[in-house]
């Protein structure tokens, strides 16, 4: 075997500006599914010293290479790799037209990236580096032009960016004024339909609303409309952020890398983020679609306006987006509860990355493939350091520092110190050690430890981060704690203050108290820090009943719970702290139900394995799987009354609305019949999957029956009323390995994967079954490696076809180090077995060996 070229590692401090200005791209696509020809003309003007150098893939056919109209000689340029390099003396001047034809073949592009078929329908994913897949390009988000499109085809709706200017059956042309970068350029043609609506702006420029679906769709668009039209006006009203063109398109595929796109006024989407009825879609699925639409759209200003310098710099997109989805979701929803899964969500997936082998910087100064960095990291911790910014600057700090970077940045391509430089200007602050939080990996140790004397209350607290791959020392961080005091009688004597942390150790003095209080600290949680205190059960248990901070309140519980778990899964025995807490919050009906639901939810035993590894324990995740059957099943014993009560009185009557409300009520219902089926052997459940009339009830009902051993009529009733529904089918298919039993699960999904209907070139199906699989912790991490084996084959099997999907599902394998002995041998087994596929992508090939290293 000839040995691996090693890839090449790009560098932020090797960025050097493109030596040429783009005054404008116009394309000309004549589609076909397996010979579509492409002819771009582009007009440069020479900014700076260098060649002309253009990005493109391999898959690039030449037909014809041209400069000024005149056809390049073969010695005028030269290929290689995925670069085009035009002879210095094939340039007549300083301004000149660059123009190239080429074929692609959509058909055979089964990685998603550049222009591809997609169920019959032409799509393209440009973001990161597709557009390089489509044409010759100075494919980085720096460059940026005016973009004029026109599509020949026989389809019967031809999409692009921008504002139609032409429409005549067989072609469309369409002008995007705004300069963008090629990645997010966007088109689609195919049978589609639209449903349709009109907004209109602060200033009174109505734009035209469509989102468009296949034809038979319509009835499952509605909402996604109804979410963007809200998106569109709390931008205005939050940010002053208005729409800039007269059009909107959304467009849903069912083939789709990731969840949505924010191409410039042609948003793509991965259809389960479009497509929603109460009889196909969750609550769940309908609040992610309303905070993903929000997402893209909110893009269009933090993104598309405003875009990223180079792809180091992708958390100012995306850590700024995101910041924006969940305040609109806190603002149209509950905002305690909304902080809570935000920060469920932080903890499983990105204190997971920063805690092991993948941990990076919300801004990497180094990649090997960038489209290995669309990470929780750059997306979710990115937003809680726009928080914490939020939080040291005050509200008004806030807002004078984003209308300051809409200002000042408008049309560029920024960087983080660009942003940071805005929060400077607008507020007087020095965050020059703030900006650790961007460069730094690693999730900060927060200890707090507390001094009671004569009425003044001390709180020492000391700082540490871990060492993570290439940054073994840190420096401490500027972290905001947020803190209150509970007195005695359950009242709050301080309200929140923050404490602004910046040494290694660091104290601060609470004076004139009373009596000593109990403190309630990381209010909202303040910082995305691990907390450790000495508090015991009492003092968490008046905390869970007492405090005004929902986010400290639940977190009080959490940590009851948690705590009964790490000791029941290292031999002890269920503590009645957490049983008899969770009974009292349960019971008081002043609490709001969706609240109640999330205390009432066990930590996940992924947590607890976390948890474990932490404290320098290796943990077992069958004895971890067993504790938390066991204390499940202690809750339903002591409050099986209680838990019946709720289930009757938490049934939603009337209609089915995917509202806050009524959501809350069926998550609490949900919830009680999931600790109840561990009394009734499924009865309840088996009841409620023949009568309910909307998704959340019936796939609750159906995950119940599994656990409880009793569902294989019932999953086939499923398949079979839901066969033609893509997208319930991939329920179907993540909920069979996800709820079985751990000892089965890693066959359960090993025969899923050898059904015909397992169509597992189609990403969501794909990751579907092996996810579902994942999400079964002890399952997935069985003794017997058939989880890690069953996971490799099909990552092997993927990357030949889908490197990005691939490369991302390998992620399940981020924890091995964990584990003891006999697993680490087995998944270490399975990862070199990957490492070691000929001709595996780029992108796995990094993903994996940063994992074995
Ligand atoms: N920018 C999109 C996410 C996205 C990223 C990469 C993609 O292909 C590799 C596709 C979409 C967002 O944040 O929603
Ligand atoms: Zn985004």
């Amino acid at each position: 075997m000839t040995p691996k070229k090693p890839i090449q590692t790009q560098y932020l401090a090797d960025y050097r500006p493109y030596p040429f200005h783009l005054n404008e791209t116009r394309l000309r696509f004549g589609l076909s599914d397996s010979a579509t020809e492409v002819t771009s003309e582009l007009d440069f003007t020479r900014q700076g010293e260098g060649s002309l150098i253009l990005d493109g893939g391999t898959g690039l056919d030449i037909l014809r290479l041209a400069i000024d109209g005149q056809e390049l000689a073969p010695e005028d340029f030269t290929r290689e790799g995925e670069m085009l390099s035009i002879a210095d003396s094939a340039l007549p001047g300083d301004s000149f037209t660059f123009s190239a034809t080429v074929r692609i073949d959509p058909s055979s592009n089964t990685a998603f990236e550049g222009l591809y078929l997609s169920g019959g329908m032409f799509c393209t994913q440009c973001e990161a580096e597709g557009f390089r897949h489509i044409t010759f390009y100075p494919d980085r988000p720096d460059v940026m032009a005016p973009f004029r499109v026109v599509i020949d085809s026989e389809q019967p709706v031809l999409l692009s960016n921008g504002n139609p200017v032409g429409q005549e059956p067989g072609r469309a042309e369409w002008h995007d004024p705004w300069p963008k970068p090629a990645y997010l350029f966007a088109l689609v043609a195919g049978d589609l339909v639209a449903i349709s609506d009109s907004y209109a702006t602060q200033s009174g420029r109505v734009v035209a609303l469509n989102v468009w679906v296949r034809p038979g769709d319509q009835d499952r668009a509605g909402f996604a409309m109804e979410s963007l039209i809200k998106s569109m006006k709390w931008d205005e009203e939050v940010y002053g952020r208005e729409y800039d063109l007269d059009v909107f398109n959304i467009v849903a595929v069912d083939d789709f890398n990731m969840g949505a796109m924010e191409n410039k006024g042609l948003n793509i989407f991965n259809s389960k983020l479009v497509l929603a009825s109460p009889e196909t879609a969750t609550d769940a699925d309908y609040e992610r679609i309303e905070s993903v639409i929000a997402h893209e759209y909110f893009h269009n200003w933090t993104g598309n306006r405003i875009t990223c310098r180079d792809w180091f710099q992708l958390c100012l997109k995306e850590g700024l987006t995101v910041f924006r989805d969940q305040q609109f979701t806190s603002d149209l929803r509950s905002a305690p509860v909304k902080r809570i899964e935000d920060v469920q969500s932080l903890r499983a997936r990105q204190f997971r990355e920063d805690q092991g082998p993948l941990a990076h910087p919300p801004r990497p100064d180094h990649y090997r493939e960038i489209n290995n960095f669309y990470t929780a990291t750059v997306y979710e911790k990115g937003a809680e350091v726009i928080g914490m910014l939020k939080r040291l600057v005050g509200e008004d700090g806030y807002k004078a520092a984003l209308d300051l970077y809409f200002d000042r940045h408008d049309g560029d391509a920024a960087t983080i110190e660009d942003w940071l430089l805005v929060f400077e200007d607008a507020t007087g602050r020095d965050l020059a050690q703030f900006k650790r939080w961007y460069t730094d990996a690693g999730t900060p140790r927060l200890r707090m430890d507390e001094e009671w004397t004569d009425g003044t209350l001390t709180l020492r607290f000391s700082q540490e981060t871990p060492p993570t791959p290439g940054q073994d020392d840190k420096q401490p961080r500027v972290i905001p704690i947020a803190v209150g005091l509970i007195g005695p009688n359950g009242d709050e004597t301080r309200p929140t203050e923050i404490l602004e942390m910046t040494d290694a150790q660091q104290s601060f003095t609470f004076e004139g108290l009373g009596a000593r209080p109990v403190v309630s600290v990381l209010r909202g949680f303040s910082a995305p820090v691990v907390l450790d205190r000495d508090l015991d059960d009492a003092g968490r248990a008046f905390l869970l009943a007492h405090d005004t901070d929902p986010f400290v309140r639940w977190e009080a519980g959490r940590e009851l719970a948690l705590n009964a778990l790490q000791s029941m899964a290292q031999g002890g025995s269920a503590d009645p702290a957490y049983v008899d807490a969770i009974g009292r919050l349960m019971s008081d009906d002043d609490v709001d139900p969706a609240f109640r639901a999330l205390c009432l939810q066990l930590p996940a035993e992924e947590e607890v394995a976390g948890r474990l590894a932490h404290a320098g324990v290796t943990p077992d995740p069958d004895t971890i799987h067993a504790a938390h059957m066991q204390l499940a099943h202690s809750v339903a014993e002591a409050h099986e009354d209680l838990l019946i009560r709720l289930y009757q009185s938490m049934e939603v009557t009337g209609g089915y609305r995917p509202d806050a409300q009524d959501a809350a009520q069926r998550a609490l219902r949900l919830i009680a019949m999931a600790r109840l089926n561990l009394l009734d052997g499924g009865e309840r459940a088996a009841t409620l999957f023949e009568t309910a009339g909307n998704m959340t009830e019936r796939f609750a009902a159906l995950s119940a029956m599994i656990r409880a051993g009793r569902a294989d009529a019932a999953l086939e009733t499923f398949r079979q009323e839901f066969a033609d529904n893509r997208l319930v089918m991939d329920k179907w298919f993540m909920i069979q390995p996800a709820a079985a039993s751990p000892d089965q699960a890693a066959t359960i999904a090993a025969e899923l994967s050898q059904r015909d209907d397992f169509e597992w070139k189609n990403p969501n199906r794909f990751r579907a079954l092996l996810g579902g699989l994942a999400a079964n912790h002890a399952g997935f991490h069985a003794a017997d490696g058939l989880g890690y084996d069953f996971t490799a084959d099909w990552l092997i099997r993927m990357d030949a076809a889908n490197p990005q999907i691939a490369a991302r599902m390998s992620t399940v394998f981020e924890t091995w180090k964990r584990y003891d002995a006999g697993r680490r041998e087995k998944s270490l087994a399975a990862l070199q077995r990957i490492a070691a596929t000929p001709r595996l992508s780029r992108n796995s090939e990094e993903m994996v060996s940063r994992m074995i290293e």
